[in-house]
């Protein structure tokens, strides 16, 4: 069908004290993603680089990024001549890189955790980098050095020793030179030109030239979700993710003190990412008049963006929520459990004590989701799909694993010892007992 470049881009309506349960869960709902018949497409594709390595890899590159490469990795030093960019482009990445890293150095733990839990018995649990991480950064439709960034920060502040970023190359094989510069900044001991699946399954396995990483990070399509899903659960590669991946989105709640032209700009900001980006609105206690505010503004500012198209589709497919009250709007937001969640509310710094799922939250008119996209210090490898449930967002953490450890003093096995026996006893394991009884007989 013709697009009309002049028709409404508008969003749909729905007020919340007229819908019915059935129709507040679809409100809620995301798209369905079709992941057993990804699954299905990218196991070829993951069995054959796992099986030929750097042979199929080289193929499918030319295949799908069409450039014809004779090897897949670099290693450093990266040379100068592929980091050539603007001034004011690196002036801004260092900006971003000192804010990101000194918000996620603050994460890393400074003291080891220590516990005497009874006389004699001291409990420990420190934190050690996983030694090999895999930084997948998406091409396609836009650069994201940003994505660099947010995964290559926290891999250099944990202290993790192989560093691989994984990205596709451009038809003429080279990186983007804000990618490599990112590259270099964290520390990158790899760079795998490669994308998609196979980028995924060449991280997860290894080849003759690409190091085999212990956990995969990063955003990506459909292929790269459902591989990285994969190799998951393939107790051969032994490799973890950083979380399931699903299309970004945003959630908005304005009352009227709002001003319309920034609670449209942040909408559209999600709105341009993909067609299938997930845009709400929720709007409090609003008259029609000032919905149609922002209704306006969101039309005149989407017509004006280079990638309007992208906006028409994914703004078509998007909702406004209309409530009566701040408290519904948080209900709402938390049942939804954005990735995103930003707050123009007359009290906004009040309201963050009532969310209880969202990936990040940005509080009042000048914290616009673009600021945490980039540089602000905050991560934006963010849980979509409604898992900020039960998930967080990548921090210094995601990089690191924690081991207990116990130092038992003669005397703190007096006082233990018989309560261990016990429960060995208890559950009928002797030698259990045993390792407890033969050294309190010694003592
Ligand atoms: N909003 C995206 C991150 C991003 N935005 C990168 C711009 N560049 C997902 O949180
Ligand atoms: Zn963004």
């Amino acid at each position: 069908a013709q697009v009309d470049p002049d028709a409404p881009i508008r969003m749909r309506t729905f007020d919340l004290s007229v819908t019915s349960a059935e129709q507040r869960a679809q409100l809620l709902r995301r798209p369905v993603l079709k992941y057993a018949e990804m699954l299905q497409k990218v196991k070829p594709i993951v069995d054959d680089v796992r099986i030929r390595g750097d042979a199929a890899l080289l193929e499918l590159t030319a295949k799908f990024d069409r450039a014809q490469l004779t090897a897949t990795v670099i290693r450093p030093p990266f040379a100068p001549e592929t980091m050539q960019l603007d001034p004011d482009v690196r002036a801004a990445i260092d900006v971003a890189y000192a804010n990101v890293y000194k918000f996620h150095a603050a994460q890393a733990e400074q003291t080891p955790l220590a516990v005497e839990t009874m006389p004699g018995v001291v409990c420990s649990r420190f934190a050690r980098p996983i030694a090999r991480v895999g930084l997948y950064v998406p091409g396609g439709t836009a650069i994201l050095p940003s994505t660099a960034l947010m995964l290559g920060i926290p891999a250099q502040v944990a202290g993790c020793k192989e560093i691989v970023i994984a990205t596709p190359p451009r038809q003429d094989g080279s990186i983007s030179p804000e990618v490599m510069y990112v590259a270099q900044l964290v520390g990158a001991s790899a760079i795998l030109k490669a994308g998609g699946a196979q980028a995924v399954a060449a991280l997860a396995y290894g080849t003759e030239t690409v190091p085999k990483v212990d956990k995969i990070f990063g955003p990506g399509n459909q292929w790269v979700t459902a591989a990285k899903m994969l190799v998951q659960n393939d107790t051969d590669a032994l490799v973890a993710i950083d979380m399931p991946a699903g299309p970004s989105e945003v959630l908005v709640i304005a009352d009227r003190t709002c001003n319309p032209a920034f609670v449209a700009a942040d909408l559209l900001s999600q709105a341009e990412h993909g067609v299938d980006s997930q845009v709400v609105l929720v709007a409090v206690d609003l008259s029609d008049e000032e919905l149609s505010a922002i209704e306006a503004e969101l039309d005149a500012q989407a017509h004006a963006l280079p990638r309007v198209d992208i906006v028409r589709e994914s703004i078509a497919k998007s909702n406004i929520v209309r409530v009566r009250t701040t408290e519904q709007a948080i209900n709402f937001s938390n049942d939804y459990a954005p990735e995103h969640l930003i707050l123009h509310l007359e009290d906004a710094s009040a309201a963050v004590s009532l969310i209880e799922n969202a990936g990040s939250v940005f509080v009042g008119p000048y914290s616009p989701e673009s600021c945490g996209d980039y540089a602000s210090g905050t991560n934006h490898t963010l849980p979509t799909n409604g898992y900020a449930r039960q998930f967080s967002g990548v921090n210094t953490l995601s990089f690191q694993k924690h081991i207990t450890s116990q130092e038992v003093t003669a005397d703190g096995l007096r006082g233990l010892g018989p309560v261990v026996a016990t429960l060995a006893d208890c559950e009928g394991l002797q030698a259990h007992a045993n390792a407890v009884r033969v050294r309190l007989r010694a003592l």
